[in-house]
């Protein structure tokens, strides 16, 4: 299988388990049911629940001695109904992959608010605030946050490896994580920052969502300690490196490309990789940074739709 066909059957499997985990929109709060679920539904590439499901796999195979499912040519279960894990599996991880999204999502409906960036356009189509009004955008990102606990929540988990997952879910996602590294960005916005700050945001604004979702996916398939170390380190090198492809792609790409308009970041006054060391250095550091990570996989036994996702990534458009 070439790998277009398997980023598609990853990402068709991994929008299939996270829709349905979507609540239904109904009620007398029916609007902000409706203003969360379009933030999701809104397209949206899926990848940090799609790494989830690699790094899931990458362990499982690293403690059963065997290939990914997907890479293997025997009867798996991918080429004969497009599910890549087994019910049991997909009870034990599915929730935590939806959670993600849904914290993905909530993070991008507040970015966009006028307070934020006040942006209008997310993935071609209105923002959650400007299709449903401030106060509206406000709430729906607040739900979602929540939400994706209330959804991690009904993950099958054996006890240890929930609660470890819950805590990674929550500190990436917070004040040492996240919220974290938005601060700053925010704080920093029109001024210049030292490569260190510069540093910080990147790890934690983009960075720490995707260390969760690797390190997340490694202890539901009981990985030790060090294994989860070894894949929060990989997961640091490619949210840099997808951190710096974005600010090439702000400068480089179209609206109707990137599905929202570029050149945001100089008209926000921000810093940005780009800026800061230039193009040439930005392209390089992200090679670099991706190499790093790859390594780090193939020392873990390796995963061959996760090693070339992430070469992918290099050189993405959108
Ligand atoms: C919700 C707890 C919580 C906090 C919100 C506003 C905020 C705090 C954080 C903003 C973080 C942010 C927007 C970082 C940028 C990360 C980034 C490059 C996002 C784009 O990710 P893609 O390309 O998006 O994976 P798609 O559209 O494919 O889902």
């Amino acid at each position: 299988m070439d790998f277009k066909a398997k980023l598609n059957l990853y990402s068709n499997y991994t929008n299939k388990v996270v829709c349905s985990y979507l609540p239904e929109e109904e009620g007398y709060q029916k609007t902000i049911l409706e203003a969360s679920n379009y933030s999701v539904i809104n397209g949206g590439k899926r990848l940090r629940p799609m790494m989830m499901l690699a790094s899931f796999e990458l362990i499982r195979a690293l403690k059963e001695k065997k290939c990914p499912p997907v890479e293997s040519d025997s009867t798996d279960i991918s080429k004969q109904s497009g599910r890549l894990l087994c019910e049991e599996d997909e009870a034990c991880i599915g929730p935590f992959m939806a959670a993600m999204e849904m914290i993905h999502s909530s993070s991008l409906v507040h970015d966009d608010l006028p307070c934020m960036d006040n942006d209008t356009l997310r993935r071609g189509k209105p923002s959650t605030w400007a299709k449903y009004g401030e106060d509206m955008g406000t709430l729906a990102g607040d739900a979602l946050m929540l939400y994706s606990f209330e959804t991690a929540a009904k993950s099958t988990a054996q006890d240890k490896r929930f609660k470890d997952a819950v805590r990674v879910l929550a500190s990436k996602s917070g004040i040492f994580g996240m919220v974290g590294g938005q601060t700053v960005d925010v704080e920093l916005t029109g001024k210049k920052p030292t490569r260190k700050q510069l540093e910080y945001i990147y790890k934690n604004k983009t960075g720490a969502l995707i260390e969760a979702s690797f390190m997340i996916g490694a202890i539901l398939a009981g990985a030790d300690e060090k294994e989860v170390e070894a894949l929060e380190k990989c997961a640091l090198s490619i949210g840099m490196a997808f951190q710096i492809r974005d600010d090439i792609l702000d400068v480089e790409s179209t609206e109707e490309e990137l599905g929202k308009p570029i050149g945001s970041d100089s008209e926000c006054g921000k810093i940005t990789w780009l800026t800061f060391y230039g193009k040439e250095q930005a392209e390089q550091d992200v090679r670099t940074y991706t190499a790093e990570a790859i390594d780090i996989v193939k020392k873990l036994g390796g995963h061959g739709f996760l090693e070339e996702l992430l070469s992918y990534l290099v050189t993405r458009k959108n």
